[in-house]
């Protein structure tokens, strides 16, 4: 069979009954109908077997430059974020620039294996050869016939508490940073940490970039960041461009603050990408009982009409030694955390890892509609729920109408005859 598609059959898809065909010209989707039968597939047709089509995974938020290097030159023993700065500080000095490429590419194939053609990458630019960054932007070319990849200046040890470090985000964008990043809550001090917010939104808007902010991922309620990200967004009218990660604070706000912050945030219209797997694992590791999940409040910026996806963050490196490259692990644990088991919760949950991400990383072309290119993914149930409770990889992957993936579907514990 040619990778080539003309079609997909036996489709089903979110928010419409029973099968469809997608038709496919040019690498674009160039028809959606519904099917009254199943059918047979033909020879340049991909058969989904009635289970359910989306638009591709879009991982919104990962470190490429660290992925894959848990355990050097130590391990972080406490499990903290400030540990696990440490530790990569360490294995900064190390890095070569086929290091970075390797470990990078090596983990966008197994992304690519999970159905994921959407990519937003942190790069740590406090670094005065900028090793990592001047990697990854060929890493971006290299990889561009599986994934689009955005590349963030993410200035890990900060901009205002680094030396050079407004030279060094500065020096990264005109290199071809797409994104601008920012660390508040890591700064010295309050003062820094606002004056930082603001410095790099004007870097980003004069620059025409997007901005995506690690955004008080700590459990302190006192670190605000996020109103002055928003003021500056809403200021800017640049809502739409800009991205706060974590957010892990407002787990910890008092609802009266809360109150006020959410008209902000609406009026803003920022977004919002959350790491539930990997909060978990580095929040409340400053409190004894009760402790804390450190996840900022999913729930309640949806139900605001706000855009938040779920992101990884890491994949084997200093901060979390976990991550097999699935987004449906990272959307389970996220569903738990957040207290979204619901089942209309449960029905629009893709969104979490596709649309919004699609939204943060503010994409032109995304989706299953007619004119769209043709990049979708078979998931292994009909529905979110039974894709959800499966967690299988994904039966295929395609873009812009050739098949990236293809596997063959994992067999039902009720064949197995036990
Ligand atoms: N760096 C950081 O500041 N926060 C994180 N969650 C990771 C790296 C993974
Ligand atoms: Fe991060």
């Amino acid at each position: 069979m040619s990778t080539q598609l003309n079609a997909i059959v036996n489709a089903r898809l979110q928010g419409r009954n029973g099968l469809h065909r997608l038709d496919i010209s040019n690498g674009c989707f160039s028809g959606i109908a519904a099917q009254p039968h199943t059918t047979t597939a033909q020879e340049d047709e991909l058969d989904a077997q009635g289970n359910l089509v989306t638009p591709a995974f879009v991982e919104p938020h990962i470190h490429l430059d660290a992925a894959m290097t848990a355990g050097e030159p130590r391990w972080n023993k406490s499990g903290t974020l400030f540990e696990g700065i440490e530790c990569w500080s360490e294995r900064k000095t190390t890095l070569s620039h086929d290091d970075v490429i390797n470990r990078a590419t090596q983990t966008l194939k197994l992304f690519a294996a999970h159905g994921i053609q959407y990519v937003r990458t942190h790069v740590d630019v406090t670094d005065p050869k900028l090793t990592a960054l001047k990697a990854m932007l060929e890493v971006r070319e290299q990889t561009s016939a599986f994934v689009d990849l955005q590349i963030v200046a993410f200035p890990q040890e900060g901009i205002w508490s680094f030396k050079n470090g407004r030279e060094l985000m500065e020096e990264s964008v005109r290199l071809g940073a797409d994104v601008v990043g920012g660390i508040p809550h890591f700064e010295f001090t309050r003062d820094y940490g606002a004056e930082s917010v603001r410095w790099l939104m004007e870097l980003a808007h004069n620059n025409d970039r997007l901005v995506d902010v690690h955004c008080d991922e700590i459990d302190d309620p006192e670190s605000r960041f996020l109103e002055v990200l928003a003021a500056e967004a809403l200021r800017l009218d640049y809502g739409s461009r800009v991205s706060a990660s974590h957010t892990c604070a407002m787990g910890s706000y008092n609802d009266a603050y809360c109150g006020r912050l959410f008209r902000l945030l609406k009026r803003a219209g920022l977004r919002f990408l959350s790491m539930p797997t990997e909060s978990l694992h580095l929040q409340g590791r400053f409190d004894s009982y009760p402790k804390r999940r450190g996840i900022t409040r999913v729930a309640e910026l949806l139900d605001a009409g706000l855009k938040v996806a779920f992101g990884q963050d890491s994949i084997r490196d200093p901060w979390y030694p976990m991550g097999n490259g699935n987004m449906l692990r990272t959307l389970d644990v996220g569903l738990h955390a957040c207290h979204m088991l619901g089942m209309s919760r449960i029905d629009r949950s893709i969104e979490l890892i596709t649309e919004n991400g699609a939204a943060a990383l503010d994409l032109e072309e995304y989706g299953i509609a007619e004119g769209m290119p043709a990049r979708c993914i078979v998931q292994q149930g009909a529905t979110p729920y039974e894709v959800l409770l499966g967690q299988m990889p994904v039966l295929a992957s395609v873009r812009d109408g050739q098949i990236l993936v293809r596997r063959k579907a994992s067999q039902p514990e009720k064949d197995l005859m036990l």
